[in-house]
């Protein structure tokens, strides 16, 4: 990856910004202070967060300036603040929060102008522009978790009508063997990527097949109907023996063709086992991830736990990764339609509980060869 001039650095922050308040634009200010459910942020507490989270790294870190309101920061910390506290915090609202927004975005380009960010710049967080690529991959991960919230505005409609139009893959049930040996997993030691992709390793993989799509509504409804297993997140039964979506208020007729979405891992696990196969790890789906078609509208569940790669180092902070790190969370490859592509790579490990389904959440079936 050839790193980025200033100025293009500026043009993506610019655009990062555009799209978060382009999600955000439909909404009034009370939405924007509405909690709608105990396991998310108020949008307010995001776009804050978005801000504060700028102003800490681009600012106060690099730029060594003050922060502009004192001790706020501490209330937009997410390992401080868990999700079901933050409708309560004294967080900046309305226009002092859009002030905010702008008078941040004012000094990082300030800083920007004074700092080295070439190869061999001394710092490393400034290094090949380290710092910036972290930060607009941070407010693009959070135009997700805030596109997971709009899912519970009724009448939310996106200005962009793309935005949640899903494609149907090819259809058929098509599955790919995948050779046995060593595989390289992870991320190179240069260009962008968080530090729970690294250092880059090799891991001996059996023989496997994985199924070229994810796992469709249609398979999911007879998943349902056969063993009476709880439907996704958003559906409900429409009193004729068909299934209804009903995300963002509306009550459109689900497309069989499409991907599930909004399935909690155990419900994954249980579909796999129903259908006698099972989820892939997360080191086979990377393996396999140049033959995968169909990706990028479902994240999907892997087998995997969310743990360190040997030789692991936290960078820049702790509570990225490594305060994760543990049995508690399962890992997801690929990436959703809510995802913004810049954070899309083969590489990239997301994970949650793995109870959660307000993600974009879907399944991808593997099998031993
Ligand atoms: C990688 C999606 C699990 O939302 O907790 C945002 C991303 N980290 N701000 C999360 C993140 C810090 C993270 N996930
Ligand atoms: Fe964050």
């Amino acid at each position: 990856m050839t790193p980025s001039s200033k100025e293009a650095i500026a043009e993506r922050l610019a655009e990062a910004r555009r799209f978060t308040l382009e999600l955000l634009q439909p909404l009034d200010d009370e939405q924007l202070n509405r909690v709608y459910s105990p396991i998310l942020s108020p949008l307010a507490w995001d776009l804050g967060h978005i801000a504060n989270f700028e102003e800490l790294w681009l600012v106060q870190t690099v730029g060594e300036r003050e922060p502009l309101h004192g001790e706020l920061g501490r209330f937009y910390d997410a390992i401080e603040n868990p999700r079901k506290t933050r409708g309560e915090l004294p967080i900046l609202r309305d226009t002092e929060l859009r002030t905010y927004l702008a008078d941040v975005r004012e000094r990082t380009l300030e800083v920007l102008a004074e700092v080295d960010i070439g190869p061999a710049a001394e710092n490393p967080l400034l290094r090949e522009g380290f710092v910036y690529e972290m930060l607009l991959a941070h407010e693009q991960q959070h135009n997700e978790t805030m596109l997971q919230l709009l899912q519970m505005v009724d009448g939310y409609e996106p200005v962009d009508p793309e935005l949640g139009v899903l494609r149907a893959p090819e259809p058929g049930s098509e599955t790919i063997s995948i050779a046995g040996g060593e595989y390289e997993i992870g991320a190179p030691a240069r260009g962008f990527a968080y530090d729970n992709e690294r250092p880059l390793h090799s891991i001996e993989l059996a023989p496997f097949q994985i199924d070229r799509t994810p796992v469709s509504n249609a398979t999911y409804t007879q998943f349902v109907e056969e063993t009476g297993a709880e439907p996704p997140l958003y559906w409900e039964r429409d009193g004729g023996g068909g299934w209804v979506l009903t995300n963002m208020g509306d009550r459109d007729p689900i497309n069989p063709a499409h991907p599930v979405l909004h399935v909690s891992w155990h419900e994954a696990d249980a579909l796999a086992r129903w259908a006698g196969k099972r989820l892939p790890s997360e080191f086979e789906w990377e393996a396999a991830s140049p033959q995968l078609e169909g990706t990028g509208q479902a994240w999907e569940w892997t087998s995997s736990d969310f743990l360190a790669y040997p030789g692991f180092e936290a960078f820049p902070y702790p509570e990225y990764s490594q305060v994760f790190f543990g049995d508690a969370h399962k890992v997801l490859r690929g990436g959703s339609w809510a995802t913004r592509r810049a954070v899309m790579r083969p590489s990239f490990r997301n994970w949650d509980l793995p109870e959660r389904r307000q993600i974009f959440s879907g399944i991808r079936l593997a099998a031993d060869a």
